[in-house]
């Protein structure tokens, strides 16, 4: 049998895609950036299926790339241009398996799309926590692979504190079954959390067991302007201070977001009065929180840290509000090409980089307009950089000065994107050799002959 029979056994015959014209948006990241090439596209509809597919490539020695939502930032999920990958996508794998409302779990396909998982637990009377913009096509298993934040990581913590068991097929094809709804469980190392942020380089992650929380009885969700940076810090210690765990959203954008998304969108009214910078807030809780809520706003404007606020009256405006967030990424991508930045500092450094780096960028390369918004909450920064659509300046020389700048604050070069394909170079400084000598150790380990999604994480 040749390769690509053998591949067909595996998964049936429907399932493996050899046309370019199919395969094309398989081969492309979500921001049309990179495109790379595949011998084949499958789409695997069991786990016994996947695992037969890895085999199959292994005893071949054809390269896996697992892919998702294909919704990444990272170019983590799409083939290098060698053309000599499969790529695994996971979309028919999704299946919600199990609810368990009075166990707070819920256990799932690795396909499973985000929004339709906090769907189901919604309709239990419980939340799934992770959010984010496009929760609507990011599936579970990318979310895993990439240990995805989001909006609410300040309060409850990334994609890492959501996962209780996994099921991944390793690089032979073996199926591992971890699919333990355990809140203890100390037998021997926890080899899952070895698959979490591994962006599909170590294995397959194709089913998960997931913690739900109770869902809030009651949301609150404010926008306050702001004049200077700084002044959101200050406003994050006192909503903490004010609303405890109540506080499950603080996120910043600059007047430069609002702009943009206007000059797309022009019948829009601007969200308030403007601003220098927005923080958009939000509590949720089992009981009532206007009081609270309110009071602490008040806080804020009477201790001069916010300047303007407008609160949510009902779900339609609270959704307005996030629109302004969340809507970002896309109107960043229809004003160009852009260097992409997913970086952290210390939460109470953001400001002091936030500026330093606009004032290093903006100075050194004219025509580069920096637009550094995201979870401040979290010291997490897109620090991104839109660019002349004439190519005139470097992405990689822009990110060079960047990323030297995140280094003098201690910072990551990547908070929550992960590494992919985009930032892999760059990985060798922000990790000392050491540190780079384990992770190839563990990488050769469990995928020895480098089968793995090559290319990404690793140069
Ligand atoms: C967000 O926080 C996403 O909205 C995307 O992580 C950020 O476009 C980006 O850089
Ligand atoms: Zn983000």
């Amino acid at each position: 049998m040749t390769f690509f029979e053998e591949l067909s056994r595996a998964c049936g015959p429907g399932a493996l895609l050899q046309d370019p014209a199919l395969i094309a948006p398989y081969v492309t990241d979500w921001r049309g950036t990179f495109t790379g090439r595949a011998l084949a596209v499958v789409r695997p509809a069991s786990v016994n299926e996947v695992a037969e597919i890895v085999r199959v490539c292994a005893q071949n020695r054809v390269a896996v790339v697992p892919q998702g939502g294909n919704t990444g930032l990272a170019v983590g999920a799409t083939p290098l241009d060698a053309g000599d990958a499969v790529v695994l996508s996971l979309v028919r794998l999704n299946r919600i398996r199990d609810l368990d409302a009075d166990g707070f779990t819920i256990s799932v396909d690795a396909g499973c799309v985000l929004a339709d998982v906090r769907e189901r637990a919604s309709q239990a009377g419980r939340l799934f926590p992770l959010s984010l913009a496009a929760e609507g096509s990011a599936q579970i298993g990318g979310l895993i692979s990439t240990n995805a934040g989001g909006t609410s990581v300040v309060r409850y913590g990334t994609m890492r504190a959501q996962v209780l068991g996994l099921e991944v097929v390793l690089a032979d094809g073996t199926r591992l079954d971890g699919m333990r709804a355990l809140r203890k469980d100390n037998a021997g190392y926890d080899w899952k959390q070895l698959f979490i942020g591994a962006e599909g380089t170590l294995g397959i992650v194709t089913g998960a067991v997931l913690k739900l929380v109770p869902k809030p009885r009651f949301v609150a969700t404010a926008l306050l302007g702001i004049d200077r940076l700084q002044d959101a810090v200050r406003a994050f210690g006192v909503l903490q201070h004010m609303l405890g765990e109540t506080l499950s959203a603080f996120e910043f954008f600059p007047q430069r977001a609002v702009a943009l998304r206007l000059a797309h969108e022009p019948a829009l009214a601007p969200p308030m009065g403007e601003r220098a910078w927005y923080l958009l807030v939000e509590a949720s809780s089992a009981l009532a929180l206007d009081d609270a809520f309110e009071t602490a706003l008040a806080e804020t404007l009477d201790g001069g840290c916010a300047a303007d606020a407008v609160v949510a009256t009902d779900s339609n405006r609270r959704h307005e509000l996030w629109m302004w967030r969340e809507s970002i990424t896309e109107h960043e991508r229809r004003a160009g090409p852009s260097a992409k930045h997913d970086v952290s500092v210390a939460i109470s450094q953001v400001p002091a980089f936030v500026i330093e780096a606009t004032a290093a960028v903006e100075a050194r390369f004219s025509g580069a307009r920096v637009l550094a918004f995201g979870h401040i909450g979290d010291g997490n920064v897109h620090f991104n950089v839109l660019l002349p659509a004439d190519g005139s300046i470097p992405r990689e020389d822009v990110t060079a000065v960047v990323h030297a700048m995140v280094r003098q604050y201690g910072g990551s070069i990547t908070a929550e994107h992960g590494i992919g394909r985009y930032r892999r170079e760059d990985l060798l400084a922000q990790r000392s050799p050491g540190e780079m000598a384990l992770m190839r150790a563990v990488k050769r380990a469990l995928d020895p002959s480098g089968v793995m999604n090559p290319g990404a994480v690793f140069s």
